[in-house]
């Protein structure tokens, strides 16, 4: 089942029917995730193709995926990050729609029909919550749900979105949408200090979310349910990825508004909302 988030879901119904299946592009980043890829690659559905981005492995992440799914397209991504691996991928992509997903065993494959479809009835984006009715996690601490909900209000209340999802990273998106997303160019050279690059940690699900909500896109939340990481550590420190993400919605504010972007993000919120934002473009001139 998919949720409205902006548009009117059977307003866009009509103009979208037509389209034939969509490709499938299954981006997945991955550092040390040898077993998990074990498990989770033989368990994909038929797609057009499936994308692995190693992150630098120490382990047979590369060989694994090889070995349980011959035809996996396998990249290197160009810096370090999360982000970073996500962007590399996007931009090898070659089908209509890019499904994003976790190496560790978190992301269920049995919910990407359900992402697909929300895209086909004419989302942008499907954007995956664990907190929609049908969804949920056996993963998260509640140190982790409180910082989310915190960082999800605050993105909801400075950008106009009404997302109930801020950081999960089981999401679609159309690939004709990501390049109005002016995501991090992966082909620039890592900072000289080693400093991870803005946008690839783990505040890509923050930049994406934000940016397709400055670009107008239409995104529909997707009930996802988050499993536990198969085997293996989790690389995402709460504290210092917490921190990136709070810094980036504010970056995104800031940028929604230099780019006069808000309106268009704020056209469904209500009336009160867009004149304080235009007060607030007013004020800043
Ligand atoms: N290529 C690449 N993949 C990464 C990098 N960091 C994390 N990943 C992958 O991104 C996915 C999500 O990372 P996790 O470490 O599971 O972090 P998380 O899911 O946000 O947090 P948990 O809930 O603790 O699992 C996994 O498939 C990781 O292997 C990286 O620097 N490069
Ligand atoms: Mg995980």
């Amino acid at each position: 089942m998919t949720l409205p988030y902006r548009s009117t879901p059977a307003a866009l119904a009509p103009a979208r029917a037509a389209e034939p299946e969509p490709r499938v592009s299954i981006v997945i980043p991955a550092r040390n995730e040898a077993r998990n890829l074990e498990e989770i690659l033989p368990a994909l559905p038929p797609v057009h193709e499936v994308i692995l981005v190693d992150g630098h492995s120490v382990d047979d992440t590369v060989e694994a995926a090889r070995r349980v799914l011959p035809e996996v397209r396998v990249l290197s991504q160009t810096r370090m990050g999360k982000g970073n691996a996500l962007v590399c991928g996007f931009l090898a992509a070659t089908g209509d729609i890019v499904v994003m997903f976790d190496a560790d065993g978190s992301a269920d494959p049995a919910e990407i029909p359900a992402f697909v479809r929300a895209i086909v009835e004419g989302a942008d984006m499907a954007k995956g919550s664990r907190f929609r009715p049908g969804g949920g996690s056996e993963d998260i601490t509640a140190f982790r749900r409180a910082g989310n909900t915190f960082l999800n209000v605050l993105t909801n209340l400075l950008l106009g979105t009404r997302y109930t999802d801020l950081c999960y990273g089981y999401n679609a998106i159309r690939r004709s949408a990501l390049a109005r997303l002016d995501l991090p160019d992966p082909d620039l050279p890592p900072a000289a200090d080693g400093a991870l690059t803005w946008g690839d940690g783990f505040e890509i699900e923050t930049v994406l979310n934000c940016r397709v909500a400055a670009a107008g896109l239409r995104v529909v939340e997707v009930p996802s349910f988050e499993r536990l990481r198969l085997h293996g550590a989790s690389n995402l420190n709460a504290i210092r990825d917490g921190f990136r993400v709070l810094k980036t919605i504010f970056d995104e504010r800031r940028r929604a508004r230099d780019a006069a972007f808000l309106p268009l993000a704020l056209a469904s919120a209500p009336a009160a909302d867009r004149v304080r934002v235009r007060a607030s473009r007013e004020s800043a001139a």
